[in-house]
């Protein structure tokens, strides 16, 4: 909008047009809908990218039953876990300057026009609060504080919902002026409200120190510099640049990090115990293997990643016996569903289910080598889980039984 108002007289005049032009975002300053659609479109892909991937992880923690998950490529939860804390980061920065371009609108005049107005405001504040705990507990998760006292996943995963309800009330509301504000040069002047009088552009504090394209280089690139120092952390390619991510590629015992040790998994005794067995039962079969018998059975070998729900990930080279063979040996259909149980007695990831098509898998493995030694007692000695597009969190270690479920 240009001004050919009266100059303003009094200082207190000028002071007041300026902040009135700054927060309602006039004369091409960085503040107008046009930054909030340019930003916002470019975060919805991102949310939408999360969300997809963060679905994913949920169903295969918690398929429904009829549910049968991809087993190829075997890398695949890598690649998407991978994605999911990749686009979770970058829509930190990407938020919090969507939320500077508008946050102007909070300061609009009446605060709430009509009921629509008041169901649109509610709803917003719902996605913005909704947003920031998301990504705040995501990324403490990332770094492994668990600073609450509610279960991470599932709170983690109600608020993906939400995000996804009031996003796409959001999107229909403000639909008229992302089709208005889509390409560069749409019209501004709708989204102004009368300024009593508009300053030239050139005297708005906003437009001298920072324009839109200075903006949209600090939040893209904020975004961009966050993934390429994290990404390291899940490829071996970018290792090198992984500042942020906590788990080196490669680290750790024979190649591999470990988050949690036998020590702590208090299973030091039981691992170690020459008298150790796996129990194999299902209704009407009672099977037990030593690590001898074990060692005697056919080995098969698999390059499989090892992929945590945190993001981190590293490839291995994995030997033991094929999960399907075990199965037939004790007699059992491998095309069964499993519940897997470690010498761990306590914590979320002392057991883990197992549906048919990965435990008819011919990669899926009671893995007992790794990278070509005797598994390392923090990788799950005398004998763990290794099955291809699983997360890291149902590679149970240090396994005690396989039950077959139906
Ligand atoms: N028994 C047992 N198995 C387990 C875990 C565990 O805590 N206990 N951690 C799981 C998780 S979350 C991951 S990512 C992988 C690799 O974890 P690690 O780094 O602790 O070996 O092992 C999985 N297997
Ligand atoms: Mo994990």
């Amino acid at each position: 909008m240009s001004s050919t108002g009266p100059a303003p007289t009094s200082r207190f005049d000028r002071a007041r047009i300026a902040v009135s032009a700054r927060l309602s975002g006039e004369n091409g300053s960085v503040r107008n809908a046009r930054s909030a659609v340019v930003i916002g479109r470019v975060l919805a892909v991102t949310f939408a990218v999360c969300f997809g991937t963060g679905l994913y992880s949920h169903l295969l923690q918690e398929p429904l039953p009829w549910m049968r998950m991809p087993t190829r490529p075997v890398n695949i939860y890598q690649i998407t876990q991978g994605v999911h804390v990749a686009s979770g980061l970058a829509s930190v920065p990407l938020l919090l300057a969507k939320l500077w371009t508008v946050y102007p609108r909070l300061f609009d005049w009446p605060p709430i026009r009509s009921l629509v107005h008041l169901i649109e405001r509610l709803l917003i504040g719902v996605l913005v609060a909704a947003s920031l705990l998301e990504l705040t507990i995501g990324v403490m998760n990332i770094y492994h504080w668990y600073a609450w006292p509610f279960s991470f996943k599932t709170t983690h995963y109600a608020l993906a919902w939400i995000i996804v309800g009031a996003l796409l009330a959001h999107i229909g509301f403000q639909l008229p002026k992302i089709k208005r504000h889509w390409f560069a040069g749409g019209s501004e002047a709708e989204e102004t409200p009368p300024a009593p009088t508009s300053p030239p552009a050139s005297t708005s504090l906003a437009d001298r120190t920072f324009d839109r394209r200075q903006l949209f280089a600090a939040a893209f690139g904020a975004a961009g510099a966050i993934v390429l120092f994290t990404a390291g952390q899940s490829t071996k390619f970018l290792s090198p640049f992984n500042l942020f991510g906590p788990r080196k590629y490669g680290s750790g015992p024979q190649g591999l990090p470990v988050n949690r040790t036998a020590e702590a998994a208090n299973v030091l005794t039981t691992a170690r115990d020459p008298e150790w067995k796996l129990q194999v039962t299902a209704p009407g079969v009672e099977a037990s293997f030593s690590l001898d018998e074990l060692r005697a059975m056919p080995q098969t070998e698999a390059t499989i990643p090892i992929a945590c729900v945190e993001g981190w990930s590293t490839s291995a080279n994995w030997s033991g016996v094929r999960m399907s063979d075990l199965l037939r040996t004790a007699g059992v259909d491998p095309s069964s569903r499993l519940m897997i149980s470690s010498l761990q007695t306590r914590g979320g990831y002392a057991t883990s289910e197992m549906g048919p098509e990965f435990a008819a898998d011919e990669l899926t493995l009671i893995a007992l080598q790794l990278n070509g030694e005797v598994l390392n007692l923090d990788h799950g000695y005398p004998a763990r889980i290794i099955a291809p597009g699983r997360p890291g969190v149902l590679q149970t270690k240090w396994i005690s039984t396989i039950e077959v479920m139906s």
